[in-house]
């Protein structure tokens, strides 16, 4: 088989940078590891910046989103035992919309199937090859048969464990990490969200965020101990220690219900530079890894491609190579106010093993700087929306 661009992962990003490709006539083929079932059932992000659904909106698989989405002009800050709210409409003229990664993935993946692209699933031993050649190949074996694509690009959409970073040389890469000494237990249930807008709560039992799916769906994450297993977290449980972290008008309007998905995900900020190696290119989670406190984690995947395509349509177009040349510095750019976004918000607002009563005190000063500062609040609103691409 030959294409032009070849595409590891059929993420978010993967199938994003698919149909983005598509639609100025670049042919590409995925190869996914898994099954489509399996990574439609991963229930991971659910919130989208404005930059975001516009992509969507580019390919044509934005009409759901619009239809279905929850469009919030705020959040809020609680802490102290009261809640403050942050007016992110007010401050940048911009919303988020509440629309969740597994939507986004479907939306995506009809349209590829639409669209008549070829999408290898259950691909085994993907490996990418001579990609500091301009002849690159990738390898994989499909039902027990070895097969080879060969291309002119290859894209490394293939999430933080990947084959893509891992096939480069060391000597090649830098990698930049922080991992934090907690993690997010997430659950889902099908009951009615407790307040309308997203509640990041800073506790001295721990950090808890209430967001949602859709108005009749919530999802609450507790900070949570690395060394805690799902077993040791009954509903019961989850539900009265999220309940000891709120405020008390949201314990009062908390529903609770039987979970429908329960997890527990590690809180890490990573980051590999470049993000180009030869005619292979690394894009969202491949190249970096955001905790999630700031929401940011898919929407960077998002302007990832947005580059990487533009640069891929102006090789072909125009017969240039500036936009491969600068893809990863321009993106890093971007990746890298995230990370410091994300770390910031998470600093703040977990508690942290180490931070001692002056720690604690210094993140209560900080949430109380911002929420009483326009100046802080703006500059809150304007990195939680997604700075522009
Ligand atoms: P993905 O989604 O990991 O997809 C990579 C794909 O590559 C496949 N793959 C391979 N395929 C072939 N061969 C191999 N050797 C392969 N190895 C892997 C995988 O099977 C997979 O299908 O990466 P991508 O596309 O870069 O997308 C990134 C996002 O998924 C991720 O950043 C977000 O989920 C992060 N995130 C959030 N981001 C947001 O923007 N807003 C949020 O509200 C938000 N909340 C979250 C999150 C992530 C979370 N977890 C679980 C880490 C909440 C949580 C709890
Ligand atoms: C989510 O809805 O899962 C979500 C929203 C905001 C975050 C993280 C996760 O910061």
């Amino acid at each position: 088989m030959r294409t032009k661009v070849a595409i590891i992962g059929a993420g978010p990003a993967g199938l994003l940078l698919g149909q983005l490709l598509n639609s100025h006539g670049i042919d590409n083929v995925i190869l996914e590891r898994q099954s489509p079932d399996y990574v439609l059932g991963r229930i991971r992000a659910g919130l989208l910046e404005e930059g975001t659904v516009a992509l969507l909106d580019e390919v044509g698989c934005g009409a759901r989103a619009h239809r279905e989405g929850l469009v919030h002009g705020g959040i809020e800050l609680a802490f102290g035992g009261h809640r403050h709210r942050i007016d992110m409409k007010a401050a940048t003229g911009k919303t988020v919309m509440i629309y969740g990664q597994t939507e986004v993935t479907l939306d995506l993946m009809n349209a590829r199937k639409a669209a008549g692209l070829t999408t290898v699933y259950e691909a085994a031993d993907v490996s990418p090859h001579d990609f500091d050649t301009d002849h690159p190949r990738v390898s994989y074996v499909k039902d027990g048969v070895a097969c080879e694509i060969a291309c002119d690009f290859i894209a490394g959409c293939d999430g933080f464990h990947g084959i893509s970073r891992a096939s480069v040389k060391p000597s090649a890469i830098k990698t930049f990490e922080r991992v934090y000494p907690f993690g997010w237990l997430g659950i889902l249930s099908e009951t009615p969200p407790v307040s309308p807008e997203l509640i990041y709560t800073n506790h001295e039992r721990g950090f808890s965020l209430c967001t949602m799916r859709s108005m009749r769906r919530s999802r609450y994450y507790l900070q949570c101990s690395l060394d805690d297993h799902i077993d040791q977290w009954p509903d019961e449980r989850f539900w009265e220690e999220l309940k000891r972290r709120l405020d008390p008008e949201a314990v009062d309007h908390l529903v609770t219900g039987p979970s429908i998905e329960k997890s527990i995900a590690p809180l890490r900020s990573f980051v590999a530079e470049p993000m180009r190696f030869g005619r292979m290119f690394l894009a969202g989670d491949a190249a970096h890894i955001v905790p999630p406190t700031g929401a940011k984690g898919l929407n960077l995947a998002a302007s990832d491609v947005h580059y990487l395509s533009g640069a891929l349509r102006e090789f072909y177009d125009e017969k240039s190579s500036a936009g491969i040349d600068g893809y990863s510095q321009r993106a890093l750019a971007r990746v890298w106010k995230a990370v410091r976004f994300s770390w910031w918000m998470t600093s703040m607002l977990h508690k942290f093993p180490d931070q001692g009563e002056f720690g604690a005190r210094l993140q209560l000063t900080e949430l109380d700087y911002l929420v009483g500062s326009k100046a802080a609040a703006t500059s809150l609103a304007e990195n939680y929306v997604g700075l522009p691409y």
